[in-house]
Order: structure tokens, then sequence, then C-alpha cells
């Protein structure tokens, strides 16, 4: 097969790029771009380039990144598009993004259907256009609606695309049909090559306030700043001195860790819902949902699974509670309907009885799958699916949203522990991607599988776990969250803490999330884990003290920070920074200075640590899955990769020299996990263990 096929129709050479599944720009289809082009030159008078199976072009092949270029480079191949002696028109259909709309931008006519989408979304991947989108797209676009769509990367529909001069036309019918006519027209109306590089250059703009912006909004992600510069190239230099300009920062940002990380992170979060246990197992059908509590969590799940499309029953424990459920509910559906995320026909539906409330279980009795979010007290939850189990039908799923009891505890109290799986949404459930989906150890892989299809449409990214207590996320972050409560302790202020861990590049410093999450959870867990803990781990009271004090954080105005008048952000307190002083002094604690430096350091050592023993725990399967899990549930920062694929790329030596002169202060807490360990004896890396190696 060869990857782009020329026939004549007419006079119309049509070069149809075969690359399953998403027609990348990979070496073959380059190079069969240029030599069809080529061949067209000798046989026909125009050319159309169409994309085969469901899309155009979905951008250069990113598997190549990384590895030695091959030529001919898609730089040069877009050039020799628009070089070409014939007209050229590009018939779009899915989606023509990064590469695929570039080759599109080297055509000169640019035709779509109605549903195509384009864009330039390489910022996500860590690099910048690189195939002449920054010279062309403002030329077409002008300078600001350029920077807008370079620099956040979002895809812009067809009707928008027409609007802001990218496309010519918008037709019904097939890509190859509509192309055709285009092209015809073309002809017919005796309209030659149009290149985009000969049209004006673009007017330039405040760069440097466009810089500025992208640097702070950015949080340590260069590529969108990096890309004003090249479009600043399109406006203050003559076209080929822009594209090399383009060529200078594109290859800066190519051999950047930060695209290292970020591709680690695509590929990651395309690979978590592939199990091979899972390979031809069937999910079971899923149209009604059960909904058990109606608090912000269950809520916020009834919300996400009504915005999919889907039926829900939420139960309450009266009719008072399920009034307010019911609001709670319909407050977010309102919020989303303003977002345009819920179209006025489903909120219709949903009104008309796609969305009930029950306060009597029978309500569920054709649910194909509750999830039950109430208290979390293991004896509640048990006396919950024991109902539950009595009224559901047979080829129901019961599923827990826990965030750490066990669930093999939780099956047990059921007749159908093959049908309980953990679903653990995180808040706010209709908005925050990660769905952790907790295997127990009964639980039927097609019940495993429903999990993984129900993440898929409620757009969530899922991942495997197992059980244990915390599961993948929240078992590490217990873990960090000792090291900094110890580093605290020992004479950080929690100010620098979370300044330094933002300036990592984690989305909120620990401090402030705690504030955001109510100080009584954890307080709640320390009290839980009291009785079973081990009498070497140093244990840090201050937050406790602050509870006692009745700062809960941010909903009681007074936390860790203060929060005047009802202020989302807040402001430091020195009256905590006393009562941690005095801690310390009690405990006998000389207070030292930690720099940002040590701060991050053991911070991230401490992650990647109980990371590696929740890999070793099987509790994760591999490594991505813990990469995947921090980065779209914990703030993790998606350009570093994921903690797994940053302690890759600084070497696990590094890190386990760091854990081993930790450990002299506290060889308790810094124990270096065993995995690791063996890896640095062997020389392999996490990448090896998420390559199936076995280490
Ligand atoms: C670029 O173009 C740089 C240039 O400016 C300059 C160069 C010099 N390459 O997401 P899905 C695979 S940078 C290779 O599950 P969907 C993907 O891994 C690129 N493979 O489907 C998966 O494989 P598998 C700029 C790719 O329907 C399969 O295709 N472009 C690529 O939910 C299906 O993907 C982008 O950043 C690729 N470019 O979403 C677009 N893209 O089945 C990146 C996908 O083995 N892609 N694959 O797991 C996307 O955003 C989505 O894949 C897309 C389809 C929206 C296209």
């Amino acid at each position: 097969m060869t990857a782009v096929e020329y026939e004549l129709a007419g006079d119309i050479a049509v070069l149809t790029i075969k690359n399953p599944p998403v027609n990348a720009a990979s070496q073959a289809v380059r190079a069969g771009l240029v030599t069809q082009i080529e061949r067209a030159e000798r046989e026909a008078k125009a050319v159309l380039i169409v994309g085969d199976g469901h899309t155009f072009i979905a951008g250069a092949d990113i598997s190549e990144f990384g590895k030695p270029p091959q030529d001919p480079w898609l730089p040069g191949v877009c050039s020799r598009i628009e070089d070409c002696s014939l007209p050229v028109v590009a018939a779009l259909h899915g989606t023509a993004l990064g590469g695929g709309l570039e080759v599109a931008l080297g055509a000169h006519y640019r035709v779509a259907i109605g549903s195509a989408k384009v864009g330039l979304p390489e910022v996500h991947l860590g690099i910048m256009p690189g195939a002449g989108g920054t010279q062309r797209l403002p030329r077409l676009t002008g300078t600001e609606t350029a920077l807008d769509m370079i620099t956040t990367g979002r895809h812009v529909s067809a009707a928008e695309a027409l609007e802001f001069g990218i496309l010519d036309k918008i037709s019904d019918g097939t890509p190859r049909d509509i192309g055709l006519a285009y092209a015809e027209q073309v002809l017919k109306e005796g309209n030659g090559p149009r290149p985009t590089r000969d049209m004006p250059a673009p007017e330039p703009v405040d760069f440097d306030a466009w810089h500025q912006k992208l640097i702070t909004a950015g949080k340590g992600q260069i590529a969108p700043a990096t890309a004003v510069r090249a479009v600043q190239a399109a406006c203050d230099l003559p076209f080929d001195d822009g594209l090399a300009k383009e060529r200078e920062l594109f290859s800066d940002l190519m051999n950047s860790p930060q695209r290292e990380g970020l591709i680690h992170a695509f590929f990651a979060e395309r690979a978590v819902s592939k199990l091979p246990e899972l390979q031809d197992v069937v999910p079971r059908e899923l149209t009604r949902i059960g909904v058990v509590g109606g608090g912000t969590m269950g809520a916020g799940i009834a919300g996400a699974a009504l915005l999919a499309g889907l039926s829900v029953t939420l139960i309450e424990r009266d009719r008072a509670a399920a009034e307010k459920a019911e609001k709670t509910v319909n407050a977010l559906l309102d919020g989303a309907e303003k977002r345009g995320k819920l179209s006025q026909a489903r909120r219709k539906d949903i009104t008309a009885g796609a969305f009930s409330t029950a306060t009597d279980y029978a309500a569920l009795s054709d649910a194909d799958l509750v999830i039950e979010a109430v208290f979390e007290d293991i004896a509640v939850k048990k006396e919950v699916f024991a109902k539950l189990d009595q009224v559901c039908k047979d080829s129901a799923i019961l599923a827990t949203n826990t965030s750490y009891l066990d669930i093999n505890e939780i099956a047990a109290a059921t007749s159908r522990p093959q049908s309980v799986i953990g679903l653990h949404f995180f808040s706010p459930a209709h908005i925050m991607k990660l769905l952790e989906i907790v295997v127990a150890d009964k639980t039927a892989p097609d019940v495993v599988a429903t999990g993984f299809a129900l993440a898929k449409r409620l757009r969530k990214t899922a991942v495997r776990a197992g059980v244990c207590d915390g599961f993948i996320g929240n078992r590490i972050l217990a873990h960090y969250r000792m090291a900094v409560d110890n580093m605290v302790l020992d004479g950080a202020s929690p100010y620098d803490v979370d300044k330094a861990l933002v300036k990592f590049g984690m989305a909120m410093g620990p401090f402030a999330v705690s504030d955001l999450a109510g100080l009584d959870i954890g307080w709640a867990t320390r009290k839980r884990k009291a009785a079973t803990r081990d009498p070497r781990e140093r244990v840090p009271t201050y937050a406790d003290r602050l509870c006692e004090m009745g700062r809960f954080g941010q909903k009681t105005g007074r936390g860790f920070y203060l929060y005047p008048d009802g202020a989302r952000k807040g402001v430091e307190d020195p009256e905590v920074l006393d009562l941690i002083a005095a801690e310390r002094a009690a405990a006998g604690v000389t207070p030292r200075a930690f720099s940002e430096t040590d701060i991050q350091t053991r911070f991230i050592c401490a992650m990647i640590n109980e990371a590696a023993r929740v890999v070793e725990d099987g509790i994760a399967q591999r490594p991505l899955d813990v990469d995947v899990t921090l980065i779209a549930g914990y703030g993790f920062p998606r350009w570093r990769g994921g903690p797994m694929k940053y302690a890759d790329m600084t070497g696990l030596e590094t890190i386990l020299a760091h854990l081993r002169n930790f450990a002299t202060e506290d060889p308790f807490f810094w124990q270096p996990a065993p995995l690791l360990e063996r890896l640095v004896e062997k020389g392999r890396t996490f990448e090896d263990l998420n390559q199936g190696m076995d280490v």
C-alpha cells in the first residue's frame, strides 16, 4: 500500500493520503506527497489533496520525534506544495491539525465539510508549528487570531476557520467530491496557484505583552511564549527569513525536556486504557445509572453522567435531602449550559425524565450501574451495598466511589462480588479528568471493561488501580504530603513550600490544596490511621491544632491561609507561623533553612519513592499509570511527563542518591523502594517497565 495514492480525475490529480489511523505525516506520507505532486505537474492541470478514512492529516508523526530526522522534512514538503506550478486544493474533513493544517496552508485553496476542525495544537506537545504554520497562518487570519490559535492549540470549527480566512468554502459532500468541484471551479475561472507566502506580512501587535502573559500563564511551560516570537518574525522578517526563525525556535523546543515530557504524557494517556486483560472483553450495556448520595461528589457524578447522555436516578435518605441534591445537580447543569457544554435539547430531555431523584432504593431496580457516594465509613457502605444487592437486577454493576476503603470488604457484603468495582471520581466530578478504576479481587473483566467504557463516555481519563489504602493517587499523595509536613516541622514555612512547588509546576501548593479540600479531611485520616501507625513514623500535629481552632480552610475563611471576605486566594497568616514555631519548640526541633531546590527535591523524591512501591505492589500496573494519575488528578505539571518520567529524565541513580542521603536523617521515612534500587542496580528505567520488561 502506498501512503499517498494518485488518481487522475479528468484534468485533476487526486492525491489521497492513506496512513491509518489518523493519516499522520510520516516519512512515507511526506515522500509520497512530493513524488505525486511532481507527477501531477507532468500529467494534470490542478491538484487535490484529501485524506482517506475519517480524517485529513492529524499532524506530523509524533512517534518519529526524538529520533534522527528522515528526509523529506515537512517544512520542505509544504513549500514544495506551495511552489507547485498547478493550483493545489486541500479538501478537509475530520481534523487537520499541526503539520496537517500546515500541509493545507501550503496548498493554494482550502475547502472543508462542515464538521471538520483545524488547529495548531503543537504547544500541547511542548513544541510549536514547525512547517510554516507560524508564518502562513497569520498572513491568512491576521496576527491576533493566529497568536490565539497557536498559543492555545485550540481546535477551530470549520465555520470559524471560514470566518478567519483559513478556508475558502464549506460544502456538503465527501471531501473528494467537494474538493473536485472546487478544483474544477478554480480551473474554469482560470485561477492559478495562490501561494500564501506572497501575501503581505501581517500587522505587528504588542508581542512583548503576549510573551509576558504566556510566561506567567505557562507556569513553567515554555512552548506558547516561544511561539509568540515565531509569529513576531512573520511580521518583522521576509517570508524565508521568518521560516528560518521558526525552524530555529522549533528545534530549540524539539530538543527540550518539556517536549519529551509532553509526548510521553500524550502516549501514556492513550496507553492507560489499553489493558491486555481486556482485549476481546465486551463491556456491559450502560443506559441507566443510579447514584446513591447527593452530596458534592454524588451530585457531580450525576451531573457528569447526565452531560454524557445517560439517564440518572439519584437516591437520598429523605425528600429534603433529595431536593437539595436536585438543586445542586441543576446548578451544575446550568453552568454547563452557559459554557456551551449542554445543548438545550438535552436539557429538555433531562427535565423531562432523564434525571430523577428518589428516597426508595427500589427506584434503582432497572439501573445498569449504581455508583455509591455516601459517607466514607465502611459500615455505612456495607449496608448500602447489601441493600443495592437486593434491589438491583442481576446484571447490574455496583460501584463505590470510596477514596481509600477496602473494596474487597464492601464486595463481600453482596452476593455478587464479581460485579463490584471502585469508581473513584475526583471533585468536582463533572469537571475533573481523572477516574481511578479500582479492581477488587473478584471483579470480573467485563465489569472492568464497563468501567473503562463509562470513562470514555464521560470523557474522563481512566486508570486501573488495585485495592490498598488510597489506591494509586491518594496513597502517593499521603506520602509526599508527609514529606512536606516534616519539612515544615523541621523549619520550612508552609508558604515557602507552596511557592517552591508552584514554581516546580504544581497547579497548587499542598497547603493551599488542604485549605481548598478542607483541613478536616486530613484530620479525619490522621485519626483513622493513628491506631495502625508505625511507631517510627514522625507525626507533625500543627494541622491538628489548626483544626482544633476551627480553622478548616477556605470554607471557614481560615486555614493555613486567611480568606478575608470569602476571597479564593489566601493571605499568609503570621499566627500560623507562630503556632508551628511553638510546635517545633515543644518537639525540641531546632529549625533549619530549606532552599527552594531542597523543598522541590524532597517533594519529588518522596513522590517517586512511594510511586515505585505502588508499582511494585501491583496497585499501578505500569509506571505510566502513575504518571497519568498524578497529571490528571493531582495537578502534576503535564510538561514534566509525570513523576516516573521525571525520574527517568533526571536519572534514577540521582533520585536514589538523594533518598539515601535523606535516609541518614530519617531512615524510616526515606528508606528507598526496593524496585528503585533494583532498577538502578540493573541500569534500567521506569520506561523499561512500561515496555513490559521484567526487572
Ligand atoms: C506537528 O504536527 C509538528 C509540525 O508542526 C511540524 C513538524 C516538522 N502521530 O487520540 P486517538 C495515534 S506535531 C502519530 O486515540 P481520537 C494515537 O497515538 C502534531 N500517532 O484518537 C492513537 O494510536 P493508538 C500535531 C498519532 O479519535 C491513534 O492515533 N498534531 C498522532 O480520540 C488514535 O488517536 C497533534 O498534536 C500523530 N500526530 O483523536 C494531534 N495522532 O491507537 C494529536 C494520533 O495506537 N492527535 N495518533 O493508541 C490528536 O489530538 C488526536 O489523536 C486526534 C484523534 C484528535 C487526531
